[in-house]
Order: structure tokens, then C-alpha cells, then sequence
């Protein structure tokens, strides 16, 4: 059993848990062991045979005993019997966007809703809205919730799939009959969700190739299977395809199949613009046949700059490869530090001595702490005396370094009134302020705009944390106006965060050409809660590529004098 599946078992068992009103702490407990498994350094077999398993934050005696007959034996008897207390659909019902164990509970115990199907058509019926606590608003956005999760379906994450694309593409590039092994598709165009994994290779012996890659140990069913293409199921869900091609049309079969298909139309019509024909076979003039030798060679030959993967999506890359004004986009090297990031302070699962080595171990010269505030009681918020301790052990810590250090920020809660956490003289202590909304979800448009320049307009705050709330194929964005929320930020000269956790990704690519040409400052946060958690920012310079940004557009790519002499403007005005 790997991590994902273990971690898997036991938010389900906190699911459970719920439905039946059991202790919240109970429940909780649960999901800190799934996330404790899922950022731990070795995998659950290896856990459970060096007894390593219960010196895990969070995972004591009885939950290691439990753990460890999961990995033994495949089975846990208690998440089995916790299951035979429901009827098997009423899992899917959680999955319902605002549909929280209480309600699901509601549903089930007074209408005996226990599917999807079942909950439909009770709405349908106007079952739902006569509920205590329902009523037709929830009902409607019952019914909303539905329908999105069933367009979602079929959509993975990113980092669900970015890492398994890489382990195949590795196996395959190790493959002696491999030439070129490359992903294609929306992972390569760092899309924030995928269909499926594509893959592309050239080969000497292409069924050689295929073979592999239909027997690699990452799949559970092999879909079609050819001499020169497959398609298999992964263990995870997540279907994969590859094609093979003669070393001569790779480049082309490899820009055919990163997309997007709104860039290729525009590359096709620019290619017929020039009396040529581009497809994914290759570039021709009548019957002859221009080889090239790599993409570059392709968009070379149109009279264009190389544009990476990142920018096809048809939103005037190819008008600035024509111009030579493609910008240099930022990469993950550039990056100095980081601010957002939590730690056992509030509800991270590393101290402050772990995130600092994992940060100078990533070549930063800072981390910036920016734990919870005290309204985020649910999340373990600083109460003051707290963010005095916390200040005192970086200051200790800060001591012993030399070429990095600790920043003291807070990632502070905004309140339903736009207010922040904490008072005047608090503020001030930190060196930085992030803020974000982490509660009342369900504001008007209005009122949540409001909220948010009203929080923007506070004159300590630095940093706008996850601006739209969105939790990706699960949770919409809350409503409001961008548009004036971004102005704010401008006006106010607030830096905007690109939050890089791969549920969040949030502000979304779409929107950062719109901040900077507002002149807004950005920065890429890892909102890590582990060390591992650091890692995530990887998704994070994704992002702030796919939305055209250099070096100068981020914050967190400046030498540190500089970010904190930015830092120290900020307080001062
Ligand atoms: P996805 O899979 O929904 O996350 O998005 P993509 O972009 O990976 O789409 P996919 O896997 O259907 O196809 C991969 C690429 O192949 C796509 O980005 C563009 C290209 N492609 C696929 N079908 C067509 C087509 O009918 N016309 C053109 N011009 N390109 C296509
Ligand atoms: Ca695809
Ligand atoms: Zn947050």
C-alpha cells in the first residue's frame, strides 16, 4: 500500500466518523494521521516494519496498531466496520460541493438519501428545501454542486499527475529502443487540472517502446495496445496514452500534442498564411518536406521565436514570437525564499528548525513564517502572548544561521467585516502581514468585494493570501469582483499572492496578466504545512508562467536586501 491509498482509508474513516456526530477531535485525529502518512519521509511498508510509524506527529498506539494491519494485510476491520454502517453511496454525497457531514447526515437519516441519484431527485422534488436548516437556496445550490461535480469528473489535479507522467516518463527515456521521450498535452502546458497523461516518444524499435510502457508497474489495466500506441489505466485512475513516432516527426508530433488546440489552429492558419501545410507529421511546401530538427526549428522556420509550452493557449503568444517579445519567464531558480508558509506554531506539521533546513537545503536564503492568527481557532491561531513566543525561538534561531534567516510574518484571517486579526501594536511586530479568507464562504458578491478592500486597505498589510478561496475541482470561488479587488491591490500597493498549493493555485494564471498590467507586485507561496509542503512551489512558478511573468514580476525573486527593504517601505507608510 503506498501513501496515497493509506491516507485515502483514513479521511475516510474521519468522513464516517462525522456522518455519525461522533467528537469532532475523534474525526480530526484521523485526518492528521492521513497527512502525517501522506509528507512522511519513507513509505507505509517501511514505516510499519521499523516501529518508525508511531514516532509520526499525531499517530499514537492505537491508531499505529490500526495503520499497521492496513498495510499487513490490505484490510483495517475498524474502516470496515465504520463502512457497514452506511449504505456504500454515502461517500459520493460528501464529494457535493457545501454539502458537509451534517447535512449529509440531514439527507440521510430524514429523506434516506444515500446516493447521488437519490439526492437529485429529492431536490428535484423539493424534499430538500423543507429541511430544517435547508431551505430553497441550499436546495438550488445542492443541485449546482451536482452538476459541477459531475463535469469535474474525469479531471485530475496536476500534481496528481505530473509526477506519475515524470516516473514514466523516466522508465521510458531508460528504455534502450527509446530516442525521444517526452509529456505532451495540458500537463506540459502546466495546466491546474489534466484529462489524461500524454506521452510521446520516437524509437528505434517503437513496440519495444510500447511494451514497456504497457507493463510498467504504475498500471493496473492496459486500454488498447498497438505497435506503435497504447493507452493504459494507471492504479490511480488516471489514463495514460502513448505514441510513437519515427525520430524525423517527433518535434512536430510533440508541438502537435502539446496544444492547445486554439494554438494549433493559429500555428496552422500562420503555416497556410506562408503557403505551407503543419501537421502533426510535419511542415511541407507541396509534397517536400521541411525536416526540423526541434520545436525551435518549427517556429524558426514561421518566422517566430521559440514559445514555451507554457504560453500555448492561443492568448497572443504567437503575435509576440513574431515581434521577438516573448519574455524571459520566470523559473524556479530565481526564487529566493518564500513567505506563506505554516509550522507546529499553528497547524503545520514541521517546526520551525525543519522548514528552515528544508529551505536552505532548496538554496534559499529565507523563509518567511506566516502561521495563523488567532481567529483561525480551528487551524490553531497565534493567540499574542503566542507570536511573542514564536518571535523569541526565530530570533534564537536566527542567531545561529549564516546566509539565511527566518522572517516574521502571520497570515492573518479577514474577518467577516473586512477587519484584521489583532491589534495595532501586535501588527506592527511582524515583518510582514498576509491576508486571507478562510471563513464565511458564502457572502453576496457585494459584501465580499467589500470585505476585501476593506482588508486591503488596511495600511500594515503586505500580502492578499489564495484571493479567490477556490479549492480546484471541489470548491468554487466565493463571489466577487476581481476586478475591484485587484484595483485595490493596487492602489494600496498590496503584493498579491500566487498560491501555489496544487488544490489552490490561486490567484488563477488567467488573471496575472490583468495584475501586473496594474502594476501589482506578486509573490509565489508554497502555503506549505510540511517541508514537503515546500516543494509545491514548483506548481507555483507554473502558474506565474503560464500568466507571462518574469523575474521582475515576482517578489520572492529578489535578492533578500531588497525584499526586505520592500518589506520595511511597506511598514513605514
Ligand atoms: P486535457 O487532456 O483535456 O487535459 O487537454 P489536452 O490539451 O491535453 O487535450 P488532449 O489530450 O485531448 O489532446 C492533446 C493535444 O492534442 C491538444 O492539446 C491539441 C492536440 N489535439 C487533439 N485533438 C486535436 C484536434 O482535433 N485538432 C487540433 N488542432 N489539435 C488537436
Ligand atoms: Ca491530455
Ligand atoms: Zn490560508
Amino acid at each position: 500500500m503506498d501513501k496515497k491509498q493509506v491516507a485515502a482509508v483514513l479521511e475516510e474513516i474521519a468522513a464516517l466518523l462525522e456522518l455519525q456526530g461522533e467528537n469532532p477531535f475523534k474525526s480530526r485525529a484521523y485526518l492528521t494521521a492521513a497527512r502525517a502518512i501522506e509528507v512522511a519521509e519513507r513509505e507505509p511498508p517501511e514505516l510499519v516494519e521499523t516501529g518508525a510509524l508511531k514516532s509520526l506527529q499525531g499517530i499514537g498506539e492505537a491508531l499505529a496498531e490500526k495503520i499497521t494491519e492496513l498495510v499487513r494485510t490490505g484490510r483495517m476491520r475498524y474502516h470496515e466496520e465504520q463502512r457497514a454502517k452506511f449504505p456504500p453511496g454515502i461517500l459520493d454525497l460528501l464529494q457535493v460541493p457545501g454539502l458537509g457531514p451534517k447535512k449529509v447526515k440531514a439527507v440521510y437519516e430524514r429523506l434516506g438519501v444515500s446516493s447521488l441519484e437519490d439526492l437529485e431527485a429529492a431536490c428535484r422534488a423539493g424534499k430538500v428545501a423543507h429541511l430544517e436548516g435547508f431551505g430553497a437556496k441550499t436546495q438550488e445550490n445542492i443541485l449546482k454542486g451536482i452538476e459541477r461535480l459531475r463535469s469535474h469528473a474525469g479531471r485530475f489535479l496536476l500534481s496528481d499527475a505530473l509526477p506519475l507522467a515524470l516516473d514514466l516518463r523516466a522508465a521510458l527515456a531508460h528504455h534502450p529502443a527509446a530516442q525521444r521521450v517526452e509529456v505532451a498535452g495540458s500537463l506540459r502546458r502546466h495546466r491546474e487540472t489534466v484529462e489524461d497523461i500524454d506521452l510521446l516518444a520516437s524509437a528505434t524499435d517503437p513496440a519495444a517502446l510500447t511494451r514497456a510502457f504497457a507493463t510498467h508497474p504504475l498500471v493496473a489495466e492496459v486500454l488498447a495496445h498497438g505497435p506503435t500506441k497504447a493507452s493504459v489505466l494507471l492504479q490511480s485512475g488516471i489514463q495514460a496514452d502513448l505514441r510513437v513516432v519515427a525520430d524525423g516527426e517527433f518535434p512536430f508530433a510533440l508541438h502537435h500534442g502539446t496544444g492547445s488546440m486554439e494554438h494549433n489552429v493559429a500555428m496552422r492558419n500562420r503555416a497556410i498564411a506562408r503557403k505551407l501545410k503543419l501537421n502533426e507529421y510535419g511542415l511541407f511546401e507541396g509534397e517536400t518536406f521541411f525536416p526540423c530538427r526541434d520545436e525551435a526549428a518549427i517556429f524558426e522556420r514561421l518566422g517566430l521565436a521559440y514559445i514555451p509550452p507554457e504560453l500555448r493557449e492561443d492568448l497572443g503568444e504567437i503575435e509576440a514570437a513574431e515581434r521577438g517579445a516573448i519574455p524571459a519567464l520566470v523559473e524556479e531558480g530565481d526564487l529566493t525564499g518564500t513567505f506563506h508558509c505554516h509550522t507546529t506554531w499553528s497547524d503545520g506539521l514541521n517546526s520551525l528548525e525543519e522548514m528552515a533546513a528544508a529551505a536552505r537545503q532548496m538554496g534559499y536564503t529565507y523563509l518567511g513564517i506566516a502561521d495563523h492568527s488567532e481567529a483561525a481557532r480551528y487551524a490553531g491561531g497565534l493567540t499574542r502572548q503566542q507570536v511573542a513566543e514564536q518571535h523569541a525561538a526565530i530570533n534564537r534561531l536566527n542567531a545561529t544561521f549564516r546566509d539565511f534567516q527566518l522572517l516574521k510574518g502571520i497570515e492573518t484571517d479577514i474577518l467577516a467585516d473586512g477587519a484584521l486579526d489583532y491589534d495595532e501594536e501586535t501588527v506592527r511586530r511582524f515583518d510582514y502581514v498576509v491576508a486571507s479568507v478562510h471563513s464565511r464562504f458564502a457572502m453576496d458578491a457585494a459584501s465580499m468585494t467589500a470585505r476585501l478592500v476593506k482588508a486591503l486597505s488596511h495600511p500594515q498589510l503586505t500580502m492578499l493570501g489564495h484571493v479567490s478561496g477556490r479549492l480546484l475541482l471541489q470548491r468554487e470561488p466565493y463571489a466577487f469582483d476581481l476586478e475591484a479587488v485587484l484595483q485595490a491591490a493596487a492602489r494600496h500597493g498590496v503584493v498579491v499572492e500566487i498560491n501555489a498549493n496544487p488544490r489552490r493555485l490561486d490567484l488563477d494564471w488567467r488573471h496575472l496578466r490583468r495584475a501586473r498590467e496594474l502594476g501589482i507586485m506578486l509573490a509565489i507561496n508554497p502555503d506549505a504545512h510540511s517541508t514537503e509542503g515546500l516543494r509545491d512551489i514548483a506548481y507555483g512558478v507554473g502558474v506565474a508562467r503560464k500568466g507571462w511573468c518574469t523575474r521582475s514580476d515576482i517578489l520572492n525573486a529578489r535578492p533578500l536586501p531588497e525584499v526586505m527593504a520592500f518589506l520595511a517601505r511597506r511598514k513605514a507608510a
